[in-house]
């Protein structure tokens, strides 16, 4: 038995069996085909929080604590985390809606895979906390709305297309997924600042993808007035690139393909078309240079594709797409990559 309601007066914490939700769950379509979440705010606040309330100046204080413990649980964890995904199975470059999207399809799929998300902000999500211009309500044409019911964010169903209320709050959940996952590790404030690249297998090809280079974010963002700061690598036999279009980070990886003579030019992203957008960057998503998958509106930069402006449909299933892509080509890019 568990009291209902919210009382400062609470049991001593132990006397209740806490339940623990580890995430928001997928329950099913009600008839409006809005999705149905058992979601973590409907739960009363639980036992062992409230048992903390009007406590604080008798009976609280925190365990006890030097700072090299603290230092060494960080370092200890991150520079494993360096040596393990030194060797990756797919490098994701950029954490936008695009990115996240792609990393939970993988995490769901391949649990075998080592996947490293790199991120140059320090707050991952790309352009995907707000809707247009500044606004809260993230809109998402169907059939979009299937990733929103896999990953339990609700939203307004207004027929053709459905609106989450907040943009955040789709960033937010399928990052919270996404970091949950034991074989995806995301390294954010670094940013890939070059590719691996290999003679590719068919000369015809010239060359194949395998891997990132990396370097802090403020590092990269000083090459201009610090000398030599070399950088870091990680192999892997597939790199899945959503940087976002063109800006002072964005469309990375396919303007490297272009000076290095690997793409002759981009297409250039084109003007607002939502309706034309959408369809032809989930479709085109894909492998364009062996090894190489781009995806999201990194992608209109390369074909000359529309944008859409403030629908972020095409960027979740861009993001399913490349996924799968990825899969699809993995096993013989990995054949490939053998040095
Ligand atoms: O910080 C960038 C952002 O989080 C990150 N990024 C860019 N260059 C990077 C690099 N290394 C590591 N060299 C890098 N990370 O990539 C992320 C891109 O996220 P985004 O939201 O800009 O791109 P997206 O394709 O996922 O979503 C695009 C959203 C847009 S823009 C648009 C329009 O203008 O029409 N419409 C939509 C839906």
């Amino acid at each position: 038995m568990a009291p209902s309601a919210v009382s400062h007066e609470s049991s001593p914490a132990g006397t209740f069996a806490t339940p623990v939700v580890q995430k928001t769950l997928f329950q099913s379509n009600n008839e409006n085909n809005s999705a149905t979440v058992v979601n973590i705010t409907d739960k009363p606040l639980g036992d062992e929080v409230k048992a903390l309330m009007g406590q604080w100046e008798d009976n609280f204080a925190f365990a006890p604590i030097r700072e090299s413990q603290v230092s060494r649980a960080m370092t200890r964890r991150y520079f494993a985390d360096l040596d393990e995904y030194a060797e990756s199975d797919i490098v994701i470059v950029g954490a936008g809606s695009c990115g996240l999207s792609a990393a939970y399809t993988l995490g769901k799929l391949r649990p075998d895979l080592r996947i490293a998300l790199v991120e140059a902000g320090v707050a991952p999500g790309g352009g995907a906390w707000l809707g247009g211009q500044l606004f809260s309500a993230m809109v998402m044409r169907k059939p979009a709305d299937v990733f929103l019911r896999e990953v339990g964010v609700p939203y307004d169903d207004e027929g053709d297309f459905v609106v989450v209320k907040h943009a955040s709050l789709f960033t937010s959940t399928v990052l919270s997924h996404v970091l949950r996952f034991p074989n995806i590790k995301l390294f954010n404030a670094t940013a890939v600042e070059d590719l691996i690249t290999r003679p590719a297998v068919n000369d015809a090809e010239g060359i194949r993808i395998a891997g990132v280079v990396t370097n802090w974010t403020l590092v990269s963002l000083h090459h201009d007035d610090q000398s030599c700061m070399d950088p870091n690598t990680i192999n892997a036999p597939v790199v899945i690139s959503t940087t976002g279009h063109d800006g002072p980070m964005g469309a990375f990886s396919v303007k490297r393909l272009v000076s290095m003579q690997r793409l002759e030019k981009l297409g250039g992203m084109r003007g607002l078309d939502m309706q034309l957008a959408e369809d032809a960057i989930v479709k085109n998503t894909r492998e364009i240079v062996p090894g190489l998958i781009v995806g999201g509106m990194e992608l209109s930069e390369v074909d000359g594709a529309n944008r859409m402006g403030p629908t972020f449909g095409a960027m979740a299933l861009s993001g399913v797409k490349a996924a799968e892509e990825a899969l699809r080509v993995f096993d013989q890019r990995k054949k490939e990559n053998q040095y």
